[in-house]
């Protein structure tokens, strides 16, 4: 690939709308609820043990955190949702920013993918659904990646798989990617759907 995926940095670790980048360069964004796995899921990205911070306690970072991938890309881990042990502060903190990427983000123009993460073995849960049925009104391109995949038996694995399929709010043809952070499974199939929707050779 075109991309040196070893040159990366946080660019910014943004606490308020006006903190996302003026910079034109597009990006990737990763929705999913907390303790889903997005933070790790970036690091077995970008082969980093610890450039996306996972946390033992989840929900706790409320950020939207840019990382520069070699100048050209930007991978955009969003503050995940439905944890229950949010104070009512947090909680409005969390809306204002997500609703802020998605409305106040000077360049919403160059958001290419959403990979919107998906426990395997649990499924989706409301706030998912929430979260797919607003992507599909949206119109907004996604793919679904099912974390956590090492967790599960084949057989498991492969019903679980077969249900997100067939899942109402993810539309025929929506790329579905078993993942494995520690395991590395689906690391390259992943990078294919983000280089092609960045339109990065
Ligand atoms: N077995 C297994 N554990 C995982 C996987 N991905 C993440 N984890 C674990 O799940 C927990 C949460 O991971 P994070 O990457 O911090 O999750 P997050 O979605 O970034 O969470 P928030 O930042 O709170 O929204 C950590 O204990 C990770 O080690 C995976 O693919 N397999
Ligand atoms: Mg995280």
């Amino acid at each position: 690939m075109a991309l040196n995926t070893n040159n990366v940095s946080l660019f910014i670790s943004a606490g308020r709308p006006d903190q996302f980048p003026a910079r034109p360069t597009p990006q990737i964004a990763f929705s999913g609820r907390s303790n889903v796995g997005k933070s790790s899921l970036i690091n077995a990205l970008l082969g980093r043990k610890s450039l996306a911070r996972v946390s033992a306690t989840p929900g706790k970072t409320i950020t939207v955190n840019f990382y520069d991938v070699d100048g050209a890309l930007f991978l955009v881990d969003l503050p995940g949702y439905g944890y229950a042990k949010r104070t009512a502060e947090e909680q409005k903190k969390w809306s204002s920013l997500v609703d802020g990427y998605f409305s106040k983000n000077p360049h919403i123009d160059l958001l290419r993918l959403v990979v919107q993460l998906i426990d395997v073995r649990v499924g989706p849960t409301s706030d998912d659904n929430m979260m797919l049925s607003w992507l599909c009104s949206a119109g907004i391109p996604f793919v679904v990646v099912a974390t956590k995949c090492d967790k599960c038996t084949k057989t498991e694995l492969s019903q679980n798989l077969d249900a997100l399929t067939t899942h109402p709010n993810i539309p025929d043809g929506t790329p579905i990617i078993p993942f494995s952070s520690p395991k590395r499974i689906g690391v390259r199939e992943l990078w294919r759907e983000i280089l092609a929707a960045a339109s990065i050779k």
